[in-house]
């Protein structure tokens, strides 16, 4: 399904803004409007703007709640589309229910009949995570316990929109570059029933470039798509009733035993691992603090990202394409784990986790299919590859992406070399590593003895290029000690400065990934001084020490 744009023949109304909440019973149902709520800015967690302490660290089915009215034509569809709130959920259109949201992290968009003129719209969302969830979690004793590093924010976390379509309408759009040597041709498939479809491409200066009948377009002597030039086209299809416009850039992937090449150039990955999250606003799309982000990865001269570890907003996906930043596009699958040993009970990844994880893939796919910038998707963050287990899971899941992309696939490993079960499957091996923090604390000559072999020995026994994509150590910003001591800003950046000195010496190694952009907030914890502090920027985006020697490495940083 298109994202949602307006023009001549479509209209988009947002319902952002501030809507009504409260936490309900698991047998709730929305029959009458709600009497007894209290109000909350959507979209945005709801967790940083309550003060019950209670109510912050609920567990349970909320209520989302508003009222509209909008001018309707009785000639068109109208589709409401939330772009995503976590976890699952159960949408109600005037109290009737009309559909459900299955992950925190994706698009739900649903056909809208019987309009009134004054329409209710409720969310029910339910932000409790067991082992049939993605990202996993548990309960113990009645309490939710999740494995993952990040604090489970709940909430209408995207915008929210209700939008009129022609009755026959253009569904989607693929656009495929077939790659040639002169990178020349793109095809172009259009789902709709509507015949006489015609295609214009526009390039940046906004001149048309081609103009054709056919999905099968050429255009010469295109400019490329790269961080160094993030040149993008727009495609307009237009039908007898419909029009849609997409933006797209040509460039062209392609992974060796070394090396990751874009556009036949060897590419040398520097940014950081990232996560959706800001004081207040907490997992709510804040255009704001996106392009602040940006802004800081441009000033750093970072050239990349994951999206650890689940899909972000289509409004950042589209900043990247922009701002030429790489992205490698991530499924919240984190923490997997397989083994009965565990005596989680229950608590493990089954079918119903695999059908879920398929189709979560599916759809980012469906989702991200013509943004240049992903040019690698990761299947997993950290799952437990050591397990026997784990293997066959992987297979199942890589061939059945495979099938679905032609770009790298991979997933970030924190199972150490020569235990891993799973390390041959992906296209690139991505290990994340904290030497120096979690492993040998405090002990920087590690780096260089155990990060150099592993890295090494991955590259030659599955002949695959590694990408470090995570390392790092929390840094409370302003404290300082000579010589350096655990979560001084020196501390950080002798991990960090060692780190990148090793990776220096190793030709396989295509990137590197700090841990993280900037402090998040995670779960209480002893290990966690108001959340997870280690990265380069504030959580109010100020750089730490650390994030000055980046900006100084990556300037001009030229490894191949
Ligand atoms: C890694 C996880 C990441 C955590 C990080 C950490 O992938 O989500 O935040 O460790 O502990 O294992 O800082």
């Amino acid at each position: 399904m298109l994202y949602p744009k307006s023009n001549k023949y479509r209209e988009v109304f947002s319902l952002n803004g501030i809507w009504k909440f409260k936490p309900v019973t698991d047998d709730f149902v929305p029959t009458n409007e709600s009497a007894d709520s209290q109000l909350i800015p959507v979209p945005a967690s709801f967790n940083e703007i309550v003060t019950d302490k209670n109510i912050k660290n609920y567990e349970g089915k909320v209520l989302y709640e508003t009222t509209f009215s909008f001018p309707v034509n009785q000639n068109k569809l109208y589709r409401l589309r939330i772009g995503a709130t976590s976890h699952k959920c159960e949408i109600y259109f005037n109290g009737e229910k009309i559909g459900v949201g299955i992950n925190g992290f994706y698009p739900i968009d649903l056909p809208l009949e019987n309009l009134l003129e004054v329409n209710r719209l409720s969310v029910v969302i339910d932000n409790r995570l067991t082992f049939q969830c993605l990202p996993v979690g548990r309960f113990v004793n009645g309490k939710q316990v999740i494995n993952h590093d990040f604090y489970n924010f709940t909430g209408i976390h995207r915008d929210v929109l209700i939008y009129s379509l022609p009755k026959n309408y253009i569904k989607d759009i693929i656009i495929n570059t077939v790659v040639n040597n002169d990178y020349e041709k793109i095809s172009v498939t259009v789902d709709t029933d509507c015949k006489n479809i015609s295609y214009t491409v526009i390039n940046a200066q906004k001149q048309v470039v081609v103009k054709s009948e056919s999905g099968n377009i050429t255009i010469k002597n295109p400019n490329l798509w790269s961080p160094e030039s993030p040149y993008l086209y727009t495609l307009i299809v237009e039908t007898e009733c419909d029009k849609y416009e997409e933006r797209f850039g040509i460039r062209k992937v392609e992974v060796t035993s070394t090396a990751f090449l874009l556009n036949d150039k060897p590419v040398y990955f520097k940014g950081f691992g990232l996560h959706e999250d800001f004081i207040l606003s907490g997992k709510g799309n804040n255009s704001a603090v996106n392009i602040r982000n940006f802004e800081l990865l441009k000033w750093i001269n970072a050239n990349s990202f994951r999206t650890s570890h689940y899909p972000y907003s289509e409004e950042i996906m589209d900043l990247a394409d922009e701002y030429g930043i790489l992205v490698i596009d991530e499924v919240p699958a984190v923490c997997m784990k397989w083994w009965e040993g565990y005596n989680f009970g229950e608590n493990r990844v089954d079918e119903q986790t695999k059908v879920l994880h398929k189709e979560l893939i599916k759809q980012l796919i469906e989702r991200d299919k013509n943004h240049p910038s992903v040019v690698m998707y990761s299947l997993m963050n950290e799952p437990e590859s050591a397990e026997e287990e784990a293997r066959e899971y992987c297979l199942d899941v890589f061939d059945y992406t495979r099938a679905l992309t032609k770009l790298p696939l991979t997933f970030a490993n924190c199972a150490y070399f020569g235990q891993c079960k799973c390390s041959d499957i992906p296209d690139v091996i991505c290990i994340n590593r904290y030497y120096g923090w979690y492993d040998y604390h405090a002990d920087i000559d590690c780096i260089a003895k155990h990060l150099q072999k592993e890295i090494t020995d991955f590259n030659t026994t599955y002949n695959k290029p590694v990408f470090l994509t995570e390392f790092g150590a929390d840094t409370v910003e302003g404290v300082h000690s000579l010589p350096s001591e655990t979560f001084s800003e020196e501390f950080q950046l002798e991990i960090i400065e060692e780190t990148c000195n090793v990776l220096d010496k190793l030709p396989y190694c295509i990137g590197e990934h700090v841990w993280h952009l900037a402090d998040f907030k995670t779960k209480q914890g002893l290990t966690r001084v108001r959340g997870n502090r280690k990265g380069v920027f504030t959580r109010d985006r100020q750089p730490k020490m650390a994030a000055h020697f980046l900006r100084r490495r990556w300037k001009n940083f030229n490894k191949f």
